[in-house]
């Protein structure tokens, strides 16, 4: 405990700071847009599920008040220090080595603080974990360095698909085609339904992220792992690949649209015509595993 405090101060101010920079970020986070990071945003995506949203509450409501409160604090008492015991306010220092009260008081406070943030935290993790029963189930494969989905056959798929950046030259930025982060063949799922996702990875570790969703899992190889979202507004939403896992770590976007039960439906007919067969790449992918 004693060595917290002592972190703790030394890392006042830096912890000052950055709180004091999010707070004044505050402004440009409301312009933040959905779905996709906005220029200057200092804060989190809006959020579309209600994880997403508990989240942006823990961060927002509950850490950052008390970082700011913890390090103005802490920032007071450095300054009280300062002033009332320096060698010329106080030429002659006490002798005093312990004071029972305070020791108790400095182990006491910071244990109910780290209560008080925990109780949110594991309720949080639970919700992410648990997963209730599913409406829709998508097999999400990170590959060296593009996404492929498969949506089973029981669910009115058997299909999969890739999913890769478009190139700068493809980006038309007037149909809603985002730099970076747009893909030539989305994710599509239905709003307001609980999503299963259930990702790995074929190659190297990658990670499966869509802020907005508040979702984030990792894709290992020969390991499946399970995340879900209800997204409740339509829209876009992008994510990225948040494992480092190569060259193109920073170029295999997440794209996930969210559409009404019926465009989701029509989606499906279409989808199932389209992707027929074995797509390219993973053909490609399997050949490459072979050799
Ligand atoms: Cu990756």
């Amino acid at each position: 405990m004693r060595f917290q405090m002592f972190s703790v101060r030394s890392l006042a101010p830096a912890s000052l700071a950055a709180g004091l920079v999010a707070t004044l970020g505050a402004g440009a986070a409301l312009a933040s847009g959905v779905g996709q990071p906005a220029p200057g945003q200092m804060g989190l995506q809006v959020p579309v599920t209600p994880i997403a949203a508990y989240i942006n509450w823990f961060h927002d409501g509950l850490l950052l008040p008390l970082c700011i409160i913890i390090s103005l604090f802490v920032l007071g008492l450095l300054v009280y220090v300062m002033v009332k015991f320096n060698e010329k306010a106080n030429p002659t220092p006490s002798r005093l080595t312990h004071h029972t009260g305070l020791e108790v008081a400095w182990t006491v406070i910071p244990v109910l603080i780290l209560v008080v943030i925990a109780i949110p935290s594991f309720r949080l993790l639970r919700d992410q974990l648990v997963i209730p029963p599913a409406d829709v189930t998508v097999k999400v494969t990170g590959k060296q360095w593009y996404w492929s989905y498969e949506y089973p056959k029981d669910q009115g798929g058997g299909f999969g698909f890739d999913s890769l950046m478009k190139p700068e030259k493809d980006i038309d930025v007037a149909k809603g085609d985002v730099r970076l982060l747009s893909v030539d063949n989305e994710v599509v799922v239905p709003v307001g339904k609980v999503v299963r996702m259930q990702v790995t990875a074929s190659d190297v570790i990658h990670s499966f992220t869509v802020p907005s969703f508040g979702i984030r899992i990792d894709a290992v190889p020969g390991r499946l792992n399970e995340t879900w979202f209800k997204a409740e507004r339509e829209g876009m939403y992008y994510g990225q690949c948040s494992k480092i896992c190569g060259k193109d770590h920073a170029y295999m976007p997440i794209a996930v649209r969210v559409v009404s039960e019926q465009a989701y439906t029509a989606w499906l007919g279409e989808a199932k015509k389209k992707f027929a067969g074995a797509p390219a790449h993973y053909a490609d992918a399997a050949a490459s595993v072979r050799q």
